[in-house]
């Protein structure tokens, strides 16, 4: 299973703190085992210039979530010592990063992220719709704040192999990923990949990718072989071989969680040299006249593989939809004669 990564994407990195790993006031249990998956998505989002949250647990010195001041833990992250620091092997991009302190209040706790601090507003400043959420305590930490960005509207993903937690009572973090889960919040395990596919290019809610391992199918298939005015009654067979023989298809995809939809597709036979040829090109429907059509069209056309061709040629009932896009009915004055053989009687 693969997930893109679009601008709409921003990554929690929660209480990575030298208190709360293993040789600090309140440690996780295994807590190193985070440090090297969540340095993986970090440089992932990093790379893309997607924004980091590195959050904090921030407290003053007799906070009242410490036992002697009545609460229920030892002293930890008091603001400016050691032990609130972040963890030295946590790596922190120097570029679109923030910091957000919580449980800076001297008579409240606080384990979300969200709670009495700006996280919510940068977010929405950055015009994010999707959350990444890694660090710890699995069970108090990242519980409380995957359960704030579900309830503020995130699409919520929590990253599985990157959190631990305390497990003051076995099972305490296991029993909290389950209501997270519960909650509407995804997950993403170490079979899942992050991609980062190169031939991806973003327009809003919507990329176009060219990895066939990605496209849809049975939508293809559905389409061409139901409502497409030249492929109807195709079989599965001739479309699964038309798809593999095809030099390389392009996918259109709404972006959704926790995978993104088919809503579009073309595939090309070329020789990537002079000569390409467009085929089975459509976009769903419900997604027509937001101009995505034409998208995929230029897409294919200034692909690397494809802009430098003599010849792009496609057949079709509406070339007034590519007349735009630099192709042209050939004239009968022109002397050459575009030339069909034609062995099936529908086109
Ligand atoms: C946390 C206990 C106390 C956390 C913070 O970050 O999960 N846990 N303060
Ligand atoms: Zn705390």
């Amino acid at each position: 299973m693969k997930l893109h990564l679009t601008a709409k994407d921003a990554l929690l990195v929660v209480d990575v703190q030298v208190d709360f790993l293993p040789g600090g006031a309140l440690p996780v249990s295994n807590g190193e085992t985070i440090l090297q998956p969540l340095n993986r998505y970090i440089q992932m989002f990093s790379q893309r210039n997607l924004p980091i949250f590195f959050l904090r647990d921030w407290h003053c010195r007799n906070h009242c979530s410490f036992k002697e001041n009545g609460g229920n833990w030892p002293p930890h992250c008091v603001a400016d010592t050691s032990g609130a620091s972040f963890h030295p092997k946590l790596v922190m991009p120097p570029e679109n990063r923030h910091i957000v302190s919580k449980g800076q209040q001297l008579d409240k706790d606080a384990y979300s992220g969200f709670q009495n601090t700006e996280l919510l507003k940068l977010l929405k400043e950055q015009g994010i719709r999707r959350v990444f959420v890694g660090g710890v305590a699995t069970e108090y930490c990242v519980r409380a704040t995957v359960m704030d960005a579900l309830e503020a509207g995130f699409a919520t993903v929590l990253l599985n192999d990157a959190i631990q937690g305390i497990d003051l009572q076995a099972g305490d973090g296991e029993k909290a990923v389950a209501e997270m889960l519960d909650g509407g919040a995804f997950i993403v395990s170490p079979e899942w990949t992050l991609t980062d596919e190169k031939e991806r290019i973003a327009l809003d809610d919507y990329f176009i990718c060219t990895d066939k391992a990605l496209l849809d199918f049975d939508v293809i298939l559905r389409f061409i072989s139901e409502e497409s005015y030249w492929g109807k009654g195709r079989t599965a067979e001739v479309m699964r071989k038309a798809i593999d023989n095809s030099t390389i298809c392009f996918g259109l995809y709404q972006q959704a969680t926790p995978t993104p939809v088919l809503v579009g597709f073309c595939r090309v036979i070329s020789d990537l040299t002079v000569f390409a040829y467009l085929s089975d090109v459509f976009v769903l429907k419900e997604h027509r006249g937001k101009g995505l059509g034409k998208w995929l069209i230029r897409t294919i056309c200034e692909h690397p593989c494809l802009r430098d061709l003599k010849n792009v040629c496609l057949i079709t009932r509406t070339p007034q939809f590519y007349e735009p896009l630099s192709f042209s009915v050939l004239p009968t004055t022109d002397v050459r004669k575009f030339m069909l053989q034609k062995k099936m009687t529908e086109t």
